[in-house]
């Protein structure tokens, strides 16, 4: 829509709006590729091994209609980005392998949708692919409440290949049909409200947040005002990044002037002053989870410190949340700090201070740290960065494994009732008895019980049978042990035999 043709529109009273989509479904479905397909643009080249890793929105003109997309990820580390772009969207896409089945993150999704309230179009991805069975695919929707047309349900269904670029107008033609069935409509002459979907720190243009108009009519220098974050609008930008005069209803715009990087999730809201808009300004920050956990140590558990820096609120976010999965009952994971930006000199001090890691997601390595570590002969600061979510999960894992100790683990071997006691000095003696369990080597290290009360320990120096040395006595034969401990063996007394052995620490 022209600025122009929106101006007559304000003027006719309540404007059409498009429709917002979102794209869902299991990683790897083929949703980006879709998008791809659908807007012929590239955007899969962009991302890291062709995970999306991050919210996008962008824009199509259909027919003179537009439509706003939503891409999301599908790894299951991004539940909350899938659930945020469902509450922001007037009609879902749900994509699914035709060639695969329904996976876990296709049924979360149509969680999400459900609790959005919004419909959905089932979009049968791929195919092209010779054992493409989407009947079956159906089939196994309708076992999940999700009933296709062709199957007697109210669901539509398109059959596409977003590779060979197939089913595209079908599908294009599907979602104006729900749209116009939803008749969205905006008022474009109140304050503009939206929705912050992504956010990050640029180095030289400062807070950055994405978000789509859903009220009003946003304008370039605009004073707005999440709960936490102020911005007198510097300027906007169309998902494209060109620059704007102003954004309407169901638009996704990049907004530049926040004063800090608003949250995701965040409404804005335009205000006339920048005191009215201080006003609504919260002034203390809500505590993030994973930070501000307080942790139980008793028990003398071992703590790993971490500082988390990342590209984007969303990925942070989705970090927090896996790594909060990992076991923690011997080592705790504590992340003391997990912010959006590059990785800087403050990160490092406060590594060094605390003995952290610092791992970064999609970030650079600022050029004074980077000298920094060079210089850092000792090689303390541990710094590392990952473009892909699970690489970091790993090494956050190996790390706490390392950091466990090896755990020393005790198995009995052998049991002997001791019969005579031949010889003692000091802390020697030479006993003889049966084996009743097990077996007894030389070496392995004793324990004495008498009354079943352990009385001592020790260890055997020499083991003998029929007045021979040997290795190995087995259950049932009579032994002479030469056994060194802090005990006086007496007859009758129980010595149990056990080995220890050292294993690597297990999470
Ligand atoms: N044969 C075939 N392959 C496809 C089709 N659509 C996507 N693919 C392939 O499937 C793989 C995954 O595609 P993406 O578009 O990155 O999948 P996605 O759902 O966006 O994945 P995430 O964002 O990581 O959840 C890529 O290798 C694509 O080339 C299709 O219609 N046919
Ligand atoms: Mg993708």
């Amino acid at each position: 829509m022209t600025a122009k043709k929106a101006k007559e529109k304000i003027t006719s009273g309540m404007p059409n709006r498009p429709p917002v989509v979102v794209v869902l479904g299991h990683v790897d479905h083929g949703k980006s590729s879709l998008l791809e397909a659908i807007r012929d643009f590239k955007i899969t080249s962009k991302e890291s091994g062709g995970i999306t890793q991050h919210i996008g929105a962008y824009e199509v003109e259909d027919k003179g209609k537009k439509i706003t997309f939503i891409d999301t990820p599908g790894h299951e580390a991004f539940s909350a980005m899938r659930a945020r772009g469902a509450e922001v969207a007037d009609i879902a896409l749900l994509v699914v392998d035709s060639a695969q089945s329904v996976q876990p993150q296709t049924k979360e999704a149509i969680m999400a949708i459900k609790r959005a309230e919004i419909p959905m179009i089932i979009v049968l991805n791929k195919i092209d692919l010779p054992n493409a069975n989407p009947e079956k695919i159906k089939g196994e929707l309708s076992k999940i409440d999700v009933v296709v047309e062709s199957y007697g349900g109210t669901i539509p269904s398109v059959q596409v290949s977003a590779k060979e670029k197939t089913g595209i107008d079908e599908l294009l033609e599907v979602i104006l049909l729900v749209a116009d069935m939803q008749e969205l409509k905006s008022e474009t002459n109140v304050p503009a409200e939206g929705l912050i979907i992504e956010s990050y720190m640029d180095g030289s243009r400062g807070p950055v947040a994405t978000a789509i108009v859903k009220k009003g009519v946003l304008k370039a220098k605009d004073i707005i005002a999440t709960d936490l974050a102020l911005a007198k609008v510097k300027s906007i930008k169309d998902f494209q990044d060109k620059e704007i005069s102003q954004a309407f209803p169901s638009q996704p715009v990049i907004i530049l002037g926040f004063e800090k990087v608003p949250a995701v999730g965040e409404k804005f809201k335009s205000y006339k002053t920048e005191k009215e808009a201080l006003c609504e300004i919260k002034k203390e920050e809500p505590k993030r989870e994973v930070g501000n956990t307080v942790l139980d140590l008793s028990g003398a558990k071992k703590v790993l410190n971490i500082i988390l820096k990342g590209d984007v609120f969303g990925s942070l976010e989705a970090i927090e949340g896996m790594l909060k999965n990992l076991p923690q009952d011997k080592v705790v994971l504590r992340i003391l700090k997990s912010e959006v930006g590059e990785i800087n000199e403050t990160d490092a001090k406060l590594a060094e201070m605390s003995k952290a890691s610092i791992i970064g997601f999609r970030v650079k390595i600022s050029p004074s740290v980077l000298k920094f570590m060079h210089n850092d002969l000792t090689q303390k600061l541990r710094i590392r960065t990952f473009d892909v979510i699970y690489e970091l999960i790993q090494d956050v894992r190996n790390g706490l494994e390392k950091s466990l100790e090896a755990e020393i683990v005790r198995n009995d071997v052998g049991k002997l009732r001791t019969l005579l006691v031949f010889w003692g000095e000091k802390n020697r003696q030479i006993v003889g008895g049966k084996v009743t369990e097990g077996e007894f080597k030389k070496g392995l290290k004793l324990e004495i019980f008498r009354d079943d009360k352990k009385v001592g320990s020790g260890r055997i120096i020499n083991l003998q049978r029929d007045k021979k040395d040997v290795d190995l006595a087995r259950k049932g034969d009579e032994a002479g042990i030469l056994f060194e401990g802090n005990i006086k063996i007496e007859k009758g007394d129980i010595v149990v035999a056990y080995m220890e052995e050292r294993k690597k620490g297990i999470l």
